[in-house]
């Protein structure tokens, strides 16, 4: 059996050549490589082109090169009976804990203010906050929701949780399901989106979810570009009930250049690398799974297509 891998971020070559050394008996193709098509069964994709699962008929199982798995649940030539598998992986859950604290400690202590003032030349002090002074939100307490919630527990923070099941955990104070959602959300000075997108989630960072956080509230979006509705993310900014948000997910990758958030100066954005897989660690389990896989074992981190994460 043989495995086609797509991605179109020009990281084939260096995936395809771990993966062929870490089982050497099996065949990868890169997509844009001559291949049987037609024999194809599993495949090992990150935002693959349009329309290209046309080109595999016989495909039955698809590993995601990620945690995230919705470009695979909203392609309608994916059938519903395909198998997805995604990424859970500790070095994964901490690259993003350290990313995210890198941007909560950067705006208690103003490090983006100064500089904006550095470049202008201006010497000007602003009032910095303490970690115990700060609750931290996050939404989405799954693989690295949870490990994000322990490092900034760790570190004094106050940590709260939303999620759609209530979880007992000694780092964070957990609220769940929409009933809970605006207690949640009045007590986050800064939130922290990681959620999966699905149905119910794209959209949810709006204006009316922005007006429940405390004023002068913060917003991280980590997760991706569909939770936000861009235009309500500005205005509520621009009316002075935010203070700002760090963005490193959007709609459109890369953001279009004529984006209203480029040149925003209360928001700070990164090219979608808050959490980037590393190779060495996320192989084992790829092969791990497509042995699953081929011995008709139940396979690990398989996504519930119903439930959309
Ligand atoms: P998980 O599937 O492990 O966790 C998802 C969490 O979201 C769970 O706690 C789940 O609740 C909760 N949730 C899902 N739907 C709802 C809802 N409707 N209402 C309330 N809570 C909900 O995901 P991960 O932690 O592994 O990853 C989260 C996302 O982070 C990924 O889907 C991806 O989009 C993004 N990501 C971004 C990266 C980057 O570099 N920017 C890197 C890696 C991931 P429950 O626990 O009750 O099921
Ligand atoms: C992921 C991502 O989902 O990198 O893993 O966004």
């Amino acid at each position: 059996m043989s495995i086609v891998i797509i991605r179109q971020d020009g990281k084939i070559e260096s995936w395809q050549k771990a993966l062929q050394t870490e089982a050497p008996n099996v065949k990868f193709y890169s997509y844009l490589e001559a291949h049987p098509k037609n024999e194809i069964e599993v495949a090992i994709v990150w935002k693959h082109p349009k329309g290209i699962f046309k080109e595999y008929p016989k495909v039955k199982y698809i590993a995601s090169f990620g945690a995230g798995v919705d470009f695979l649940l909203t392609d309608k030539d994916i059938g519903e009976q395909v198998l997805i598998t995604r990424v859970v992986d500790p070095v994964l859950a901490n690259d993003m804990a350290e990313f995210v604290l890198a941007v909560i400690l950067s705006k208690l202590k103003n490090l983006d203010k100064y500089n904006s003032k550095q470049v202008q030349g201006i010497w000007e002090p602003e009032q910095y906050k303490r970690i115990e002074e700060m609750t931290v939100g996050i939404m989405g307490i799954g693989a690295l929701g949870t490990k994000l919630g322990d490092v900034l527990n760790k570190l004094g923070f106050n940590v709260i949780g939303w999620s759609g099941s209530l979880k007992k955990l000694d780092t964070l104070i957990s609220y769940a399901g929409e009933g809970q959602r605006d207690e949640f959300l009045s007590k986050s000075e800064i939130l922290v989106c990681l959620l999966p997108l699905t149905e119910q989630t794209r959209g949810i960072l709006n204006r009316k979810l922005f007006e429940a956080l405390p004023p002068q509230a913060y917003v991280i979006n980590v997760a991706r570009g569909g939770h936000l509705v861009d235009e309500d993310l500005i205005d509520v900014i621009d009316e002075g009930h935010l203070s700002g948000a760090c963005l490193d997910v959007f709609h459109d990758e890369p953001l279009p250049l004529d984006h209203p958030f480029w040149k925003h100066p209360k928001i700070f954005m990164t090219p979608h690398v808050a959490s980037v897989s590393d190779v060495d660690a996320v192989v084992p389990q790829l092969i791990e799974n497509y042995f699953r896989y081929k011995n008709g074992l139940t396979l690990i981190n398989q996504v519930s297509t119903k439930r959309g994460y």
